[in-house]
């Protein structure tokens, strides 16, 4: 046991010093990674290098990687600046920078936004923003891909890529071998021709994490978008043009509007817009995110789930009475006074409902600070959520934003009374015809 012990003592020791010369190693190791980052994020672009004389004599600033600052004096035209100054953003003959949007401001500012190309293919992350005010170029900002050589043309064609993805998803089946998806694309789309069958393009991307723009980092893949029925998915999927090798997919899934049935309180059964939530739920919940940034639904703060679409349980009526009629609302306000949300600018809307309060139902209301519509229960699994009712409330929103009335004295009478005229308003543009009369129908 004893001559044991100093074995084990013996071989800590020198365990003690391998592990010593291990971390030395691993310190080296990481040094030399750390260099080598170190050079690869400091890739400088050439309009920051101070041997670009062209840009030198343009400029006022260049601040950072990222902001440049034009002499007015110079009227740089910002249609025409990368034809104008090509070498000096350290582009190439074979880079373009293609114009593809203008966006005018309040503020008297023009913003053109580029694309680069390389050889007529698409950059992604290669874009810049010229600002400009009367014609003339003031700042820009964005990031250039320099020195890119890459093959455009593929070495392998889209069906071989395709199968390449169809392989790695593996999936039980994907939507264009849907015959009812197949038909309800066509219809939807008025287009005979609308497939879910993947279409491509080819781009060029990064394939470094943090967007690294030394041009061996970029690739020219296929992308595809894949829409996949069993399991319920959509993708993007990016394949190496040349090799192959699906460099990246991500799920596309952003927002979803699935179309369900809603047996309704007082206005028979409609159809209503809701989510679809995947993995690891696979069930619907009351949100709506095809409207502004979404209108979302709760009972006492929770979301309503179910799993086939056709809503039909009485005690979640009051829910998705509600979650319907604030959708007919916000059509209302957006096709007939071209307004988006209560504040005109897509703000959710939260709508909590069966809302109670001190142990009693509550009719239903605007919370004006937080912004979230309550609507209470009645006649047992009925809600308080009248069409013109629903209207009303969210009115009271539209108010706060449009002419800030609040909640007391005179302004809080004008907003209730704007609320029951909307509200009739909404009832008249979902039913054809209104009654004047508010809340009627509870
Ligand atoms: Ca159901
Ligand atoms: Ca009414
Ligand atoms: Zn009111």
């Amino acid at each position: 046991m004893k001559s044991n012990y100093v074995f084990i003592k013996k071989l800590k020791k020198q365990d003690c010093q391998r592990l010593f010369r291990l971390i030395l190693l691993l310190l080296y190791i990481s040094n030399i990674n750390n260099i080598i980052t170190a050079q690869d994020t400091t890739e400088i672009p050439f309009v920051n290098k101070n041997t670009n004389k062209e840009i030198l004599e343009i400029t006022k600033a260049i601040i950072g990687l990222g902001w440049i600052e034009f002499k007015e004096e110079k009227k740089i035209n910002p249609y025409t600046i990368f034809q104008s100054y090509k070498s000096a953003f350290g582009l190439s003959q074979n880079d373009d920078m293609e114009l593809f949007k203008i966006k005018e401001d309040k503020l008297g500012f023009t913003h053109y936004h580029y694309q680069q190309l390389y050889k007529g293919i698409k950059v992604k992350g290669g874009e810049y923003i010229v600002h400009s005010r009367n014609g003339i170029t003031l700042r820009a900002n964005g990031k250039i891909v320099e020195n890119l050589s890459i093959d455009i043309i593929p070495s392998i064609d889209k069906k071989t890529a395709l199968n390449f993805i169809l392989n790695k998803i593996n999936a039980v089946q994907y939507m264009w071998d849907n015959n009812l998806e197949e038909k309800n694309l066509k219809k939807n789309k008025n287009d005979n021709n609308a497939t879910n069958y993947p279409n491509t393009e080819l781009v060029i991307i990064c394939i470094s994490d943090n967007f690294n723009i030394s041009p061996k980092y970029f690739r020219l893949v296929y992308k595809f978008n894949i829409n996949v029925k069993n399991p319920y998915n959509s993708y993007w999927v990016y394949v190496n043009a040349h090799s192959g090798e699906v460099l990246k997919q991500v799920s596309s899934i952003l927002y979803d509007c699935s179309t369900g049935t809603c047996a309704t309180s007082y206005y028979g059964s409609r159809s209503f817009t809701t989510k679809h939530r995947g993995f690891p739920n696979y069930d619907y919940i009351l949100r709506d995110e095809c409207r502004g940034d979404g209108i979302h639904t709760f009972i006492n703060g929770n979301n309503v789930d179910d799993v086939d679409n056709q809503w039909s349980l009485p005690e979640e009526r009051p829910a998705t009475t509600t979650h319907w009629a604030m959708q007919m609302t916000f059509d209302y306000f957006l096709n007939s006074h071209g307004r988006s949300s209560f504040n005109g600018n897509d703000k959710e809307i939260k709508c909590d409902t069966k809302v109670q309060v001190n142990g009693s139902d509550f009719n239903a209301g605007f919370v004006y600070d937080d912004e979230y519509f309550k609507f209470g229960q009645a006649n047992g699994d009925d809600g308080y959520n009248s069409l013109d009712v629903v209207g009303h409330e969210f009115t009271h929103g539209v108010n706060k934003f449009e002419a800030n009335l609040d909640v007391t004295g005179e302004s809080s009478a004008l907003s209730e009374s704007f609320g029951d005229i909307f509200g009739e308003m909404v009832e008249f543009y979902t039913l054809g015809n209104n009654n004047f009369i508010h809340a009627s129908e509870i």
